[in-house]
């Protein structure tokens, strides 16, 4: 089922998620309603504490025009980072209608468990590491924002606080 997906700010956001244990039935349904949120969005990735769920849970597509490849993540984990980096305009579905340039590694190797409790690893170049650092990050409560200026960073924060007192409003 979709989810709603939380606004910033908000605590929930902000703090550090739960490793996962083992793969449960919940987890498996967490995960499906994650892809299907994500797709609905539509986004390109989506980490578990967006949900509501404070657990070490992404998923991912960042598949354009093709067949759709979509990804479950258990507790992933970086263990290399390119010294090379990339610049990406970056939006999140936590912070509507706001894009900034961040600079992350252009290439990261990362490590996870999947849906069967294999662990896998693979390394994300383009868009895919964009995608995977950005949701990794959410699993840490870091935002993207966070890597701008203060200014600029509170200039959204102000712009998010505003757009959901309307939609309280609305509601
Ligand atoms: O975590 C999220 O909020 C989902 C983001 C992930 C993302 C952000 C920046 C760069 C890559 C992925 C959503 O996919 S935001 C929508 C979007 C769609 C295509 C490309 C970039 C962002
Ligand atoms: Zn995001």
């Amino acid at each position: 089922m979709i989810r709603p997906i939380l606004i910033h700010p908000d605590p929930r956001l902000k703090k550090p998620c739960e490793a996962v244990t083992d793969v449960t039935p919940e987890v498996r349904t967490l995960a499906l309603d994650m892809l299907e949120t994500m797709y609905d969005a539509p986004g390109v990735g989506l980490a578990a504490p967006q949900v509501g769920v404070m657990s070490r849970v992404i998923v991912m597509d960042c598949i354009k025009d093709g067949p759709p490849e979509p990804m479950v993540l258990l507790n992933p984990r970086v263990v290399w980072s390119s010294e090379d980096v990339n610049i990406y305009e970056e939006g999140c579905l936590s912070i509507p209608d706001q894009y900034a340039e961040v600079k992350r590694p252009a290439s990261v190797t990362v490590e996870w468990m999947d849906l069967e409790g294999e662990t896998q690893e693979r390394t994300f170049t383009g868009l895919w590491a964009t995608c995977v650092q950005h949701e990794i990050d959410h699993l840490d409560g870091k935002l993207f924002i966070d890597y701008l200026g203060p200014l600029k960073r509170q200039m959204i924060t102000r712009k998010m606080e505003k757009l959901k007192r309307e939609r309280a409003r609305m509601a």
